[in-house]
């Protein structure tokens, strides 16, 4: 009784503090309260931990964290023409940041998708000395598209996927997610999918490349990998931190036929992921639809089967 009593008062206290906090939080936040800006990434800005309810978001849902800001030139770009898109990723002070820690092997890099997640593209733009990034890019079709820097900024507490949306005129067709499978084929390669995503757990994936039935032992690196995977969540492009498993040269990871990652979905839900890998001097994307926890619609349950008129 008298512990029971005991940890109420405490539980009551904490919620109390709590509440304090982010009253001083979101009163802090508008103002901007210069002396605190951030050198430990979420110390200064409690603002975005706060609103997160202190959970961490997932990347690539915001096109402003801890302070910095990416800030395309333009957000419109026509269809099926190439273009020169520049942008800046501003830090705290305002100003283009010019001082990157590279993330395998470079400064940034830019993944685009439409927003169906068709479209796929994982390009490096080059940086000037004042920190303006262009990059030559082609969007075939019409759409919103979503753009992702991934980038470490010296001075940021991690890395950062920031994300923005650019728009694409004309008439545009959406597509339909397309359905779960297990290979996927992309110029005469056949890719392989081993392992299953789970929310809110850390799972393996190996994705096991062939040619004309035939395991492809000799991957080029890419990126300090045989392999990068990208995976984005159905609808709103959540943006998931993949990490490969070994990188070529540690002595023990070998080029192919399998490549595996370590990935972590943060709820159920479908996912589009995208692996890039190289194979005689090309870099090729094989793409796959997966399901975190609930099962695809591809696999009734025996209880479901009533439904079907075969049946009766
Ligand atoms: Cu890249």
């Amino acid at each position: 009784m008298n512990t029971a009593t005991k940890l109420g008062g405490y539980g009551a206290g904490l919620a109390a503090l709590f509440a304090v906090a982010l009253g001083a939080g979101s009163l802090a936040g508008p103002v901007g309260a210069a002396p605190e800006r951030d050198d430990h990434g979420h110390g200064g800005h409690t603002a975005p931990a706060a609103q997160a309810g202190g959970e961490a978001l997932p990347g690539g849902l915001q096109v402003s964290q801890d302070g910095y800001t990416l800030t395309p030139e333009t957000t419109t770009v026509p269809a099926g023409k190439k273009t020169d898109f520049r942008f800046t990723v501003t830090g705290p002070d305002g100003k283009p940041v010019t001082r990157y820690t590279a993330l395998h092997g470079k400064e940034l890099h830019l993944i685009v998708a439409r927003r169906d997640l068709s479209g796929f593209q994982h390009v490096h733009p080059v940086r000037d000395a004042k920190g303006v990034w262009s990059v030559p890019l082609t969007l075939p079709d019409a759409g919103t598209y979503r753009f992702f820097t991934d980038v470490h900024p010296q001075g940021a507490g991690e890395q950062l996927t920031l994300g923005t949306d650019v728009n694409v005129p004309g008439h545009f067709t959406p597509r339909d997610l397309p359905a779960p499978v297990q290979v996927a084929e992309v110029d005469g390669y056949e890719v392989r999918l081993d392992g299953t995503l789970k929310p809110g757990q850390g799972t393996e994936l190996t994705l096991t490349v062939s040619r004309d039935g035939r395991p492809v032992t000799d991957l080029e690196p890419y990126l300090e990998a045989y392999g990068h995977l990208v995976a984005l969540r159905d609808r709103d492009l959540a943006y998931l931190h993949v990490h490969p498993d070994g990188a070529p040269g540690d002595g023990e990871t070998r080029p192919g036929p399998g490549i595996t990652f370590h990935a972590e979905a943060p709820s159920t839900g479908a996912y589009r992921l995208y692996l890039d890998f190289k194979h005689a001097g090309r870099v090729r994307t094989a793409e796959f639809t997966v399901h975190a926890g609930q099962a695809p619609p591809t696999a009734p349950t025996p209880a479901e089967s009533g439904h079907g008129d075969h049946r009766h």
